[in-house]
Order: structure tokens, then C-alpha cells, then sequence
């Protein structure tokens, strides 16, 4: 269901890929990512793999997930308004929790440190590199329990370019809205 990258694997794609670096003269640096598995056609998006968000970091088990992974989590729908640059904006948002989404890739909590999970935070990172962060305690139902979203559509629509967007209840401007979600990083501060 989930694409997970174990270590050894993680080392022996590294090796491959320096060798084919290497081999092509560093022209496969740049070369364009794979586009073998297609995955589900919605409303006429194309979402491929390429369009995968990573979970990476603090994480047991690194994800790429596609969209139609995504959709496979519970989803929840919510209405939330903002303020833009353009002015306040209404849309309904559907997708998983984004601490369901974090859940499955296993954080490395430490249970003798004490509530280890509160001194971590989730960097959300759009393709176009902007950023926002968010702490693992807003989102913990123990603690504030807010249902952030990693939405899949907008309005019942993918977004044009197919990738998913954090959507944040009880924020009024929309500086956390991540569009084009590339990444989810989970850390915390060096002890
Ligand atoms: N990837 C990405 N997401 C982003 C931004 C951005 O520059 N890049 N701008 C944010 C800001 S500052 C706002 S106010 C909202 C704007 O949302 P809108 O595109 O729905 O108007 O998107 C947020 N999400
Ligand atoms: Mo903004």
C-alpha cells in the first residue's frame, strides 16, 4: 500500500544511482524522475508517482505517498476560511489527518524521554520551497487535537497540478496553507 524505503535498500539505491551518476558523466543528475507507476487518474488529474509527497525524517519507515494512497486514509471534509492576498477566502477542503498521514510512516518517539512527541515539529515544504511549520502537539489529540488536513481536493476538485495542500483550521491568514506539498519532515531540536 504504502511505498517504504528501508536502510540497506536506501544504500543500495544510493550506490546505483552515484555509479549511474558517475557512469553518465553527472548528466543523470538532472535527469527527469521516473515515470514508470501511473497511479490514479481523479477528475481528470493524472497523480503519478512523481507527484508522491515524501514523510521523512524523525520516521521508522520513510513514505512516498501518492494521491491515491492519500485517498485511501480516512478522510474528513471541513469548510475553512481565510485571509489571502486576494482577499478572504471560503473552499471545502477533503483528505486525511495529517497526523494519520504521520502516523503511518511510525515516529521515533522515545518513550523514556518525556513527552518526547511535544518537542517535535512538522515542516511542510511546497514545490516551490516555501515552508511552514507545525508542532506535533496542535495536531495530538491528547493536546490540541486540531484537524489539520493533508487535502486531496478543494471545492471537489485535485488541484491543477495534482499535489495536495495542508489546510489549517483556526488560522486566520493563509501562510500555513502549504500548496504543492512535496514533503512532510518530522524533527526535533538536538538534545
Ligand atoms: N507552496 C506554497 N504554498 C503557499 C504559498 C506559497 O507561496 N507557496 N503562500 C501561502 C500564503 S502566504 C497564502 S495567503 C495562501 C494563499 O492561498 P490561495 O493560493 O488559496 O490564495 O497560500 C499559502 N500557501
Ligand atoms: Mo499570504
Amino acid at each position: 500500500m504504502f511505498t517504504t524505503v528501508p536502510r540497506s535498500r536506501r544504500i543500495i539505491g544510493l550506490a546505483i544511482a552515484l555509479t549511474t551518476v558517475v557512469a553518465l558523466g553527472g548528466a543523470a543528475a538532472h535527469a527527469a524522475p521516473s515515470t514508470t507507476s501511473v497511479g490514479a487518474e481523479t477528475a481528470g488529474v493524472t497523480v503519478d508517482h512523481r507527484r508522491a509527497v515524501r514523510v521523512d525524517g524523525a520516521v521508522a519507515r520513510r513514505l512516498q505517498l501518492t494521491h491515491a494512497d492519500l485517498a485511501r486514509l480516512p478522510q474528513q471534509t471541513i469548510t475553512l476560511t481565510y485571509q489571502s492576498g486576494s482577499g478572504s477566502q471560503t473552499h471545502t477542503y477533503t483528505g486525511p489527518l495529517l497526523l494519520d498521514v504521520l502516523d503511518r510512516a511510525q515516529p521515533r518517539f522515545d518513550a523514556q524521554i518525556k513527552n518526547h512527541k511535544l518537542r517535535h515539529v512538522v515542516t511542510a515544504t511546497g514545490s516551490d520551497r516555501y515552508q511552514a511549520a507545525f508542532a506535533w502537539g496542535e495536531i495530538d489529540p491528547d493536546f490540541e487535537g486540531k484537524t489539520v488536513l493533508v487535502a486531496i481536493t478543494e471545492d471537489g476538485q485535485p488541484a491543477a497540478d495534482g499535489r495536495p495542500r495542508v489546510v489549517v483550521p483556526g488560522d486566520k491568514h493563509g501562510g500555513r496553507y502549504v500548496s504543492s506539498l512535496v514533503s512532510l519532515h518530522l524533527s526535533a531540536p538536538r538534545r
